[in-house]
């Protein structure tokens, strides 16, 4: 059994998505925790209830982000973790703890990557005029937002779309996306080629969500 640790920051509906398709579609893996940097995050009482190890780790309590990481990482390596997942996890992360956990580190961004990295994705698109938005899952390396892609999710931008009515639209393919990539990655099936992720069976790496 390959052991998932899921980093939350909030409402954590990525990692429902996560721990339910887990479960209904007995994947050879557990999630065996839920870590979450802000003791209000939403998602943990979700994660409780469904008997899955919760624990915070307040970033407030550590003014040096050095020393914040280095407890994160002593509290996420109590759990052992094959896979380490972000999941709205809102706090970025220094060299040295993505460096501890490479190759098995991922995060889910609401961007179609290398567009819009960072904060406020749907409102910068929607200023630029794009006319199709989307999910990035990708390997998290030292440089924000810029690791290897798993696989993205491309959404039409609407007449009258809002970055709130865009977000929801989005969010709905990454509940679709998440799950997926994590089965590939527990299932041995996701391979890095010169800096590039290939999935193994074939499988398209892309949905569009029309
Ligand atoms: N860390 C590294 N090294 N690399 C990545 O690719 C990361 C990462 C940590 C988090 C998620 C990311 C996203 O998908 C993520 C990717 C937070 C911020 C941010 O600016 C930016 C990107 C992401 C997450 N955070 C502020 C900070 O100072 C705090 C914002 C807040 O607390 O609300 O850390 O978008
Ligand atoms: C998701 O849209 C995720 O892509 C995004 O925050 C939302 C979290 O929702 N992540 C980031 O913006 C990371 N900076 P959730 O808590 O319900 O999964």
């Amino acid at each position: 059994m390959q052991r998932i640790v899921i980093l939350i920051s909030g409402r954590g509906s990525n990692m429902q998505a996560i721990v339910d398709q887990c479960a209904s579609q007995a994947w050879p893996a557990q999630v065996v925790a839920v870590v979450a940097n802000r003791a209000d995050a939403a998602g943990l009482a979700y994660a409780a209830q469904r008997g899955i190890a919760t624990a915070v780790v307040a970033h407030r309590a550590w003014p040096a982000r050095a020393e914040f990481d280095a407890e994160l990482a002593r509290v996420i390596d109590g759990f052992a973790p094959d896979w380490l997942v972000l999941a709205g996890f809102m706090r970025i992360l220094g060299p040295a703890f993505v460096q501890h956990y490479a190759g098995r580190l991922l995060n889910i961004h609401p961007s179609l990557l290398p567009a819009f990295p960072g904060l406020n994705t749907h409102a910068r698109a929607l200023a630029a005029g794009c006319q199709a938005v989307g999910a990035t899952v990708h390997f998290v390396t030292a440089e924000l937002d810029h690791g290897p892609i798993v696989v993205q999710s491309v959404v039409p931008v609407q007449a009258g779309d809002d970055p709130e009515r865009l977000s929801e639209r989005v969010l709905a393919t990454e509940h679709v996306i998440y799950p997926l990539a994590l089965r590939w990655a527990v299932t041995g099936r996701l391979a890095l080629d010169q800096g590039r992720v290939r999935q193994l069976d074939g499988q398209s790496q892309l949905l569009i969500q029309a």
